[in-house]
């Protein structure tokens, strides 16, 4: 009787064992890392289109100018690197936060430009096929299950697509003429960013208007 009860002890402690323990070839959560290459403190926003003829990562924007924010994933299964690991099973997406924006991806539009390398590596430098806004941080995502390793990367996102349906067209504008001239720092309008809802931005706008997601 006794020895029946240590064994089933003995059971689920080798089973909750397990569960922690990494998994070859599938990527770890916790193990896995990503950062971007912009300072700690410094708050990169990308511009975005549905047509993927947005800004690169490298041409992110502060107030101060070019910032780049390349992303660079290490994907790890808790021991080793995970390598070839497919691209469109990792992606970007926004942090639900009340208030921060109506940031939408087309199909696909956010997955990792490449699959991980010899060494598990992966990046985000091409531009993304994405509409709407975020103030929020951008989460980073493989097979549906956000990275544990951080709680989201300071990147924010904006778009000609300003309402966020996926299409840059005359909708749009309405909403960036109230932001123009009411002289704001709209954050959703401030599309060359600047801090400033300003004349600088009127060509992003007009070169957008007809970008649809593919
Ligand atoms: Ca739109
Ligand atoms: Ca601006």
């Amino acid at each position: 009787m006794v020895l029946r009860k240590l064994t089933g002890v003995f059971s689920i402690a080798l089973v909750i064992g397990a569960a922690s323990f990494a998994v070859a070839g599938v990527p770890d959560l916790f193990a896995t890392t990503a950062t971007t290459a912009a300072p700690v403190g410094v708050t990169p926003v990308l511009y975005n289109l549905p047509n993927g003829l947005g800004s690169t990562f490298a041409l992110a924007r502060t107030t101060s100018g070019v910032q780049d924010a390349t992303i660079t994933m290490i994907v790890s299964d808790g021991v080793a690197p995970v390598v070839n690991f497919s691209a469109n099973d990792m992606w970007l997406e926004k942090e639900i936060v009340a208030s921060t924006g109506n940031f939408i991806a087309c199909t696909g539009g956010t997955t990792a430009d490449v699959n991980t390398n010899a060494s598990g590596v992966t990046t985000w430098a091409a531009p993304l096929r994405a509409g709407g806004w975020s103030t929020s941080k951008t989460i980073v995502v493989i097979n549906g299950a956000a990275l544990t390793s951080n709680t989201g990367l300071v990147l924010r996102h904006n778009s000609a697509d300003i309402n966020g349906d996926g299409n840059a067209n005359l909708s749009d504008i309405p909403l960036f003429a109230t932001d123009f001239s009411a002289g704001s720092n709209a954050f959703r309008s401030d599309l060359q960013f600047d801090g400033f809802v300003n004349l600088s931005d009127i060509p992003r706008l007009a070169s957008g208007v007809g970008a649809v997601c593919p």
